[in-house]
């Protein structure tokens, strides 16, 4: 029987991101491996890691780096063998590091055994997919795709299928129960294997209620019959019933488009159905109608106010700043040129001060930055490629399109990570499949490892001070009344109060001083003081209560 504590033993855990392709190359084809992650298993163990996001590892065709999986039992050979995936979970575990899977469910890709089948007539498969006839000259209906253009493509019969993402990425019919055998066999397949949960990839767009023409939108036409679907939640809870539960497993959804409200439920202990959820709000901060590729300023106060709203909305959000698909946040939320320590510092603070899990993504703790890419020709994202094929179609010019481009790509945190200054950064012997920033050179694993004051150091410490305080890892949290771009909350457990001070902005905030003494920060000494906190200065004060 499960105990109320080890029912939840994740709950005070830290969680790193590994991106496969980008994190290590062992064998000099420029593609990061498992066995480049197992070599770096006690770097991570170092700094304080309790599990580990492993994205896609499974055969795929690599359209979407993973994310159009034709074989979830198998691992693509460009990353090894199922004997180094076990390995890398055996030694992990004797590590105390648990590893949690990128589960992509909504879609296979099109070079799947089943999506083959299906092409070729066989009934049993069609009806994995969603195919239809299209209306005379037009599509079936007027769904938009996540990645530009629209959600249909044509077969060579000259019917067309559903995809909510690339056309190499079509959507599984979750009407059907065998679609439904098929995954939680795959599910348990791996958990057998002593993998501890799942990242659940756009979870809350599996079920379709119907595939009527949508309310137009700007994006995402259609979004209407198949966000936070009933069967989808029911589809949740069945996961649970039949597998989740019979393991002790850690399930985090990434679940687009979500309110709090849709969170809540979601999220909701006596439903059942995920453990948190991974929100965009923050990430889109500083977007025009929600659309990334279109930029405004980042303004401080408005992400304060989109992250006191998840804190007071949900017990245990999943906390993140930088993932495979968003900017780095030193260039989203924190200054690349004079500031670039102090904002990572200051980053780190305040994704690990909040209530809930941090997410680190991997680079996030030695500050890396955007790619430096020279131009179009550099980027490799499918979804960058569809989104210029599209501003295109709207006429804007190469100079534009180029600057849209390079500034959002989902490249830009994909770059491979600096593991020392040398010419491959010490990612690769070879040519590496994606351009390494010129900043290796002082932005490095190595270096930082040296340097007591390095952004590297600051986060072990920030971990290791999170896992020793109750009222960070599990305490409760309130906004406290600040200047505008000043974020300070108090974090509370039994007998400890902390105030948590973050001034997102370049420039000194006049603060009110709670609290007693200074116990953690990114300040100097020298220009430390009680009522002004510094550009991008962060401090966590101890009161006495
Ligand atoms: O991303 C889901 C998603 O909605 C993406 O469109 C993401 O929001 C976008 O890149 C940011 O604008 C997941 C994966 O994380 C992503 O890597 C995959 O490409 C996508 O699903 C399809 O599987
Ligand atoms: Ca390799």
């Amino acid at each position: 029987m499960a105990t109320a504590s080890n029912k939840k033993w994740w709950k005070n855990s830290i969680v790193y991101q590994i991106y496969p392709r980008s994190f290590c190359d062992s064998n000099g084809d420029g593609i990061g491996d498992i066995p480049g992650i197992i070599s770096k298993l006690h770097y991570l163990k170092d700094l304080g890691v309790d599990i580990i996001w492993l994205s896609p590892v499974y055969q795929s065709p690599g359209y979407d780096n993973g994310y159009d999986i034709s074989d979830y039992k198998g691992i693509n050979p460009e990353y090894g063998t199922m004997e180094d995936m076990e390995r890398l979970i055996s030694r992990a575990k004797r590590l105390g590091i648990k590893i949690i899977m990128d589960l992509v469910i909504n879609h296979t890709s099109d070079e799947h055994e089943w999506f083959k089948k299906a092409l070729d007539g066989d009934e049993k498969y069609r009806d994995f997919y969603y195919f239809r006839e299209g209306k005379g000259r037009k599509r079936p209906n007027n769904w938009g795709s996540f990645f530009g253009g629209a959600a249909w493509s044509k077969t060579d019969k000259g019917d067309y299928y559903l995809h909510l993402f690339s056309k190499k990425q079509p959507d599984l019919n979750w009407h059907n129960p065998e679609v439904y055998n098929e995954i939680t066999d795959i599910m348990r397949f791996w958990l057998d294997k002593g993998i501890a949960g799942f990242r659940c990839d756009v979870i809350n767009i599996i079920y379709k209620t119907s595939l009527d023409n949508g309310k137009k939108h700007l994006a995402l036409t259609g979004k209407e019959y198949y966000l936070n679907t009933e069967g989808c939640h029911d589809l949740l809870r069945r996961f649970n019933e039949d597998v989740w539960s019979k393991y002790k497993t850690f399930i985090v959804g990434e679940t687009v488009l979500v309110t709090p409200d849709d969170a809540k439920q979601l999220c909701d202990e006596e439903k059942r159905e995920l453990d948190t959820v991974f929100f965009f709000e923050h990430m889109d901060v500083d977007s025009r109608g929600g659309i990334k590729w279109f930029k405004k300023r980042y303004k401080p106060y408005k992400l304060i106010k989109v992250l006191d709203k998840w804190q007071n909305a949900l017990e245990i959000p999943a906390n993140y700043l930088e993932n495979h698909d968003q900017v780095r946040s030193i260039n989203h939320f924190g200054n690349t040129k004079e500031y670039w320590e102090k904002s990572a510092k200051l980053l780190c603070g305040l994704n690990l001060s909040l209530k809930g899990i941090p997410f680190i993504y991997e680079g996030e703790e030695i500050g890396m930055t955007n790619g430096d890419f020279r131009g179009l020709s550099d980027i490799r994202d499918i979804e960058s490629y569809n989104v210029n094929k599209a501003l295109k179609r709207m006429l804007l010019t190469h100079s534009i399109r180029r600057k849209i481009i390079l500034r959002t790509s989902r490249d830009n945190a994909r770059t491979p990570v600096q593991w020392d200054s040398t010419d491959n950064a010490g990612f690769t012997n070879g040519e590496p499949w994606l351009k390494i920033n010129e900043n290796k050179s002082f932005i490095n694993v190595a270096s930082e490892s040296d340097d007591e004051n390095s952004i590297l150091n600051f986060y072990k410490k920030m971990i290791e001070f999170r896992k020793n305080s109750k009222a960070l890892s599990e305490g409760t949290y309130r906004k406290v009344a600040s200047p505008s771009d000043v974020f300070i909350y108090t974090r509370e457990a039994k007998e400890e109060r902390l105030y948590v001070y973050c001034n997102l902005t370049s420039y000194p905030r006049e603060v009110e001083f709670y609290g007693d003494r200074i116990i953690f920060g990114n300040y100097d000494e020298d220009d430390r003081q009680d009522f002004i906190l510094q550009p991008y200065e962060y401090r966590i004060v101890a009161s006495n209560i």
